[in-house]
């Protein structure tokens, strides 16, 4: 029988999530949440926005729908780690999502509710830690640990053995040589090369990347 899922969140990267459940078996889409009241009723992708998170929280017990987070980041991962400490704390279920294009080998340890978009390759020995999100196109290769609440950019490219601490954000496009550490809630900004380990909370940018404060 097909599970029932709702959406939280009704922007962009909701809409590529629908995109990735739709060719997913098993997985049955009731709709969307969204913060903003005013877009109730609204269909996004065809499906309805079916009012905000307090209401979910009381319209559904959590063995009645499973949720997957529709909240994506730019450059900071507090709110979709709070959305997902929020539900996680109530019980709510988190479904992962893996895009069908995506090359995933067969020994990758999945956390819940992972998100592997089209086209992101992730190689052998890699683990990905539960709310994490790896972006279209990005390359997270063998034996690398990505912390939980990450998100790989599109495009990012992380050689083997590299560690992304917790919150931590890789921007689109951006590098990192094999076996460096990325600091827990670090930044590293669009395009960056690095070169050496990020520490924790840190703001890298540039060829090769060097800390900025923002
Ligand atoms: O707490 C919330 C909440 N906060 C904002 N709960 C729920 N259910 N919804 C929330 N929202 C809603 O999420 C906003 O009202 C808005 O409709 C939506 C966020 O849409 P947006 O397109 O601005 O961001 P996104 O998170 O879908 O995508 C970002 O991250 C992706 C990875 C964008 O920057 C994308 O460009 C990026 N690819």
């Amino acid at each position: 029988m097909d599970r029932a899922v709702i959406v939280i969140g009704a922007g962009g990267h909701a809409r590529v999530l629908l995109d990735a459940l739709r060719q997913m078996d098993g997985m049955r889409v009731l709709g969307l949440t969204d913060a903003d009241a005013n877009r109730l009723g609204e269909t996004v992708s065809g499906l309805p926005i079916l009012g905000d998170d307090p209401w979910l929280l009381q319209a559904h017990a959590p063995d009645t729908v499973a949720l997957v987070n529709g909240l994506g980041s730019v450059r900071d991962t507090r709110l979709r780690r709070e959305v997902f400490e929020l539900f996680k704390a109530r019980d709510f279920r988190f479904e992962r999502v893996v895009h069908r294009s995506a090359v995933m080998a067969e020994d990758v340890r999945l956390g819940e509710g992972v998100q592997v978009m089209a086209g992101a390759v992730v190689q052998a020995g890699a683990a990905l830690g539960d709310n994490a999100l790896i972006n279209s196109g990005a390359v997270v290769d063998h034996d690398c640990r990505i912390g939980d609440h990450a998100h790989i950019g599109p495009g990012a490219t992380l050689s083997g053995n590299v560690i992304v601490g917790a919150g931590a954000h890789v921007g689109t496009g951006a590098c990192v040589i094999q076996g460096l550490r990325i600091g827990k809630d670090a930044l590293v900004g669009a395009g960056a090369v690095v070169v050496r380990d990020v520490p924790d909370g840190a703001v890298v940018m540039g060829v090769p990347a060097r800390r900025r404060d923002l």
